[in-house]
């Protein structure tokens, strides 16, 4: 009976807190009382709670609420109303190591890039100066009158390939310009070089300066790590990415399940934080024709049914939302925290952090990213794709930048730092924004894309994109053991 009552629910997309499926369970007339809910299309709420089954079982006066039914088999079932008593040390919390919230310096409409880009430019040059390869890096002005092992660091202008299938990169620094030429074959294969992005040269000039010609390309890179040596915490932190509450491909069943299992599930009891890399709702106006695919078309709505569904965690779990590019914050990157219009929908204990952010969550360093520019790398080398989106994460690493293109499809914000340069080196570094589920390591640093709550969209289907939702990778903070719950159908 309870499949039946929960696919009527599923039909009609109404989303069920788990506490108002027991409560509807408990009933004599729970099929009745489902009916009256799911005909009541103008009074239901957005999230059906206990209180809200209740009421609609109130309305038969046949009907009598049996006393609570406790699970039987679940004997260490731990919800906050059962066990009041933790086995945990409460967490020791979240540590913002940065993000742009409160920090933002674009001010008015004085729009000003230069100074993002020279702080891009000094910061990376400074990291490649320290590369061993690259010992006596000098001005692009200066290199280029040496005839031979010069090195220099630039940020590349430009670069296009030539009929007989060279490289052309237009580089420039603050002192001057200048074209290096990467011979076929010179280089690894895979070897992409984007606009804006920040290298180093080792190359030898051409008679008249004009032309480099390339011996080697450093990128500044991440340092070779043990990775997460055992530091005895016992918490583990989920990520859940892109929930896009509001659309009409929400995974409504794949949702209720998962937090089903939150309240239930033995592992579920060391999840002490639940990171979400945004996209938290569906907005609305994201895209041209987003109307016709919202279930609710009010995003202040979207937060709240989002808020509803958050409640029903387990209150030792830890939130922290990002916002993504279908949030209502500012679409250019870096992006602040939600604004206090929308948070004060959610429970206080719910903490709201900018995209990027570097988090310290028990002697671990977190990255956080929602993977816009994942885009940009996927269109800029041919072997980067939307199913494995950890390869374009390895790409931001080695050129110690999430999102280096400027002008494309991820909207940069002019800010006197450049917040999107990785200047911490993380344990963890986790994306969103593509939907699937991948889980890989870089150096030592865990590689994570947080799989999505949303079934296939018309756009998705268009590009041939096959998301993966409603999966949860998990990394247990003391060992470093990453793994997958899966909640898909
Ligand atoms: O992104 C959902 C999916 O759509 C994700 O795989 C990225 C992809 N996407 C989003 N924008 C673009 C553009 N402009 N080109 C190609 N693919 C894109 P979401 O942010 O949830 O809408
Ligand atoms: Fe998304
Ligand atoms: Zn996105």
């Amino acid at each position: 009976m309870k499949k039946s009552i929960l696919s009527m629910f599923g039909e009609k997309g109404i989303l069920l807190d788990p506490k108002a499926i027991d409560a509807l369970m408990g009933l004599s007339d729970a099929e009745g009382c489902a009916e009256r809910i799911i005909n009541d299309s103008k009074n239901r709420p957005l999230v059906l709670t206990e209180e809200d089954v209740a009421k609609y079982a109130g309305a038969n006066p046949d009907a009598a609420v049996k006393p609570a039914r406790m699970p039987s088999a679940h004997t260490g079932l731990r919800t906050p109303s059962t066990t009041p008593v933790k086995q945990h040390a409460p967490p020791h919390g979240v540590k913002v190591l940065k993000d742009i919230t409160g920090n933002s310096t674009c001010v008015g409409n004085v729009i000003d890039f230069a100074k993002l880009f020279n702080d891009r430019y000094t910061t990376l040059r400074k990291m490649l100066s320290k590369r061993r390869e690259l010992a006596g890096l000098m001005p692009i002005a200066r290199a280029r009158k040496l005839e031979r092992d010069l090195r220099f660091a630039g940020i590349v202008n430009d670069s296009r390939s030539t009929k007989n299938g060279h490289t052309i990169i237009e580089m420039e620094d603050e002192t001057d310009k200048v074209q290096v030429l990467v011979l076929k074959g010179s280089i690894r294969d895979n070897e992409a070089f984007f606009k804006d992005e920040v290298l180093g040269i080792i190359g030898a000039a051409s008679k008249d300066g004009e032309i480099v010609i390339a011996k080697d390309i450093i990128r500044p890179d991440v340092p070779l790590t043990s990775g997460m040596v055992p530091n005895g915490s016992d918490s583990v932190v989920a990520f859940v990415s892109d929930i896009h509450i509001g659309s009409n491909t929400f995974l409504d069943k794949e949702w209720a399940r998962f937090v089903a299992w939150l309240r239930k599930d033995p592992v579920a009891k060391d999840i002490r934080y639940m990171i979400m890399p945004g996209d938290l709702v569906d907005g609305i106006g994201i895209y041209p024709g987003q109307e016709d695919e919202l279930r609710i078309d009010d995003v202040y709505a979207q937060y709240a049914a989002l808020a509803e569904i958050v409640k029903d965690f387990p209150d030792w779990i830890q939130v922290v939302m990002m916002p993504g590019n279908h949030d209502a914050v500012r679409l250019a990157e870096p992006q602040p925290a939600l604004s206090k219009d929308i948070t004060d929908l959610f429970d206080p204990a719910v903490k709201f952090v900018g995209n990027p952010c570097y988090m310290e969550i028990e002697g671990r360093t977190i990255l956080a990213y929602h993977g816009k520019s994942i885009d940009d790398f996927n269109s800029g080398a041919r072997h980067l794709n939307y199913t494995n989106p950890q390869e374009a994460m390895k790409e931001m690493l080695k050129r110690r930048h999430l999102a280096p293109v400027y002008g494309e499809k991820t909207p940069l914000a002019p800010e006197q730092k450049d917040y999107l340069v990785i200047d911490i080196v993380p344990d963890i570094f986790v994306t969103g924004h593509v939907h699937v589920c991948k889980l890989d390591e870089y150096r030592g640093i865990k590689l994570i894309n947080a799989s999505a709550w949303q079934s296939q969209t018309p756009f998705q289907r268009m590009h041939n994109q096959m998301p993966d939702p409603a999966k949860v990778p998990m990394v247990h903070l003391g060992t470093g053991e990453c793994w997958v719950e899966s909640f898909s159908s």
